[in-house]
């Protein structure tokens, strides 16, 4: 690699840790980061976006400029944006400014878009350079890209289960797997979500809060999935003085008579069928990008096999639960040939005390 080309990577990369700041808080939009430098590669302006609605990264570093762009180069990890949305079009700053030279890591998946952004530029005579830090871009980027894509959610499903592959007894007993560490893990995992999903069995048989326990403000949106609308009266996802609750319902089998007992401040949906991805597609037309499923068996398995899942997260604690007595996570799965079964890719693996956990991945992302 020439020095040049190290300068330009170091720049791209520096863009991208800049757009990660903006990590759980720009959905639906994309999270951007731009740097600028000036005619000598001096760096003169960085900019990120840190939410919807406000500034894209490129506009926040023009606001930021300590010398003149004049003759410049921008580095920017999405192809900037041509469309008036929220916020006027970058490519018109960027042409005005006399920046020379402009970097760009991915093509922007949104049809408003895609591709047009960097003909602009190149027909007002500034040198587009797609590619950049492509990998890294694609994955900082997976979720906005998805959802763009595809018009589902991008969905990560968790779970914890013992060392021979066991959820817990069948009993109940065995509420908690794996260790305390791992489990305030799962709060800060859940601060990079849109939303975080569970189906009714889970909601009736855990009560569960699902926050972030106050890490991120707002906290994700809390999602259950019910064929049934049938409730107790008691569940903590009720109380949404601080965290927002939408049940999403079946409406060809639920009974409609319980939705009296939904309380006010919890917002309802239905969809025509208990397929999970029409759940993933009300989720990303409601603006999330990314979802975290913390399900039970059933609808985990029903939502692999309808796409809705990208990734998984295990955890493994040291534990033999045995046989009969215990949940498994796929059993729904009745596989007869080696040729169907689910292959997938470990991703990041680590300790955490006692128990392992793993990221696994299921496909992969290419650009628009
Ligand atoms: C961002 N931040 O830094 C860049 C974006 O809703 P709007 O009007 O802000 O437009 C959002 C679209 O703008 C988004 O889908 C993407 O295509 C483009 N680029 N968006 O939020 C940014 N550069
Ligand atoms: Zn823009």
């Amino acid at each position: 690699m020439s020095i040049e080309q190290y300068i330009h990577k170091k720049w791209m990369r520096r863009a991208i840790q800049l757009a990660s700041l903006g990590k759980g808080f720009t959905s639906p939009n994309p999270m951007v980061g731009a740097v600028i430098t000036n005619k000598s590669g001096k760096l003169i302006s960085e900019g990120f976006h840190e939410k919807t609605g406000t500034k894209h990264a490129e506009a926040m570093a023009f606001s930021n400029l300590k010398d003149d762009p004049a003759g410049g180069t921008l580095y920017v990890n999405l192809e900037p944006c041509c469309h008036r949305g929220k916020t006027p079009p970058c490519v018109d700053a960027i042409i005005s400014s006399g920046l020379k030279r402009v970097f760009v890591s991915i093509k922007d998946p949104d049809v408003r878009v895609s591709g047009k952004g960097i003909k602009l530029l190149k027909d007002a005579g500034i040198q587009v350079h797609l590619g950049l830090c492509e990998e890294e871009s694609l994955e900082l980027n997976k979720s906005f890209i998805h959802r763009n894509i595809t018009g589902t959610s991008f969905g990560v499903f968790k779970w914890a289960m013992s060392i021979d592959g066991r959820l817990g007894l069948k009993n109940g007993e065995s509420k908690w797997i794996t260790n305390v560490n791992s489990r305030s893990l799962v709060h800060k995992l859940r601060a990079d979500f849109d939303a975080i999903v569970i189906g009714g069995n889970t909601l009736r048989k855990d009560n569960p809060l699902l926050t972030t326990r106050g890490i991120k403000k707002p906290e994700p949106l809390r999602v259950v999935f019910t064929k049934t609308l049938n409730f107790p009266k008691e569940c903590k996802l009720w109380e949404t003085s601080y965290s927002d609750t939408l049940v999403v319902y079946d409406s060809s089998s639920a009974d409609e008579k319980y939705l009296k007992d939904i309380p006010k401040g919890v917002s309802v949906e239905k969809v025509p069928s208990d397929n999970p991805k029409f759940l993933s597609k009300i989720l990303a037309q409601k603006g999330c990008n990314s979802i975290l499923w913390e399900c039970g068996p059933k609808l985990a398995t029903a939502a692999v096999k309808e796409g809705c899942i990208q990734e998984f997260i295990t955890f493994i604690s040291p534990k033999i639960l045995g046989g009969d007595n215990c949940m498994t996570t796929f059993s729904d799965f009745e596989f007869t040939s080696m040729t169907n079964i689910i292959n997938l890719n470990f991703g990041e693996i680590k300790q955490i005390n006692s128990d392992i956990y793993i990221k696994s991945l299921i496909n992969k992302l290419s650009s628009a």
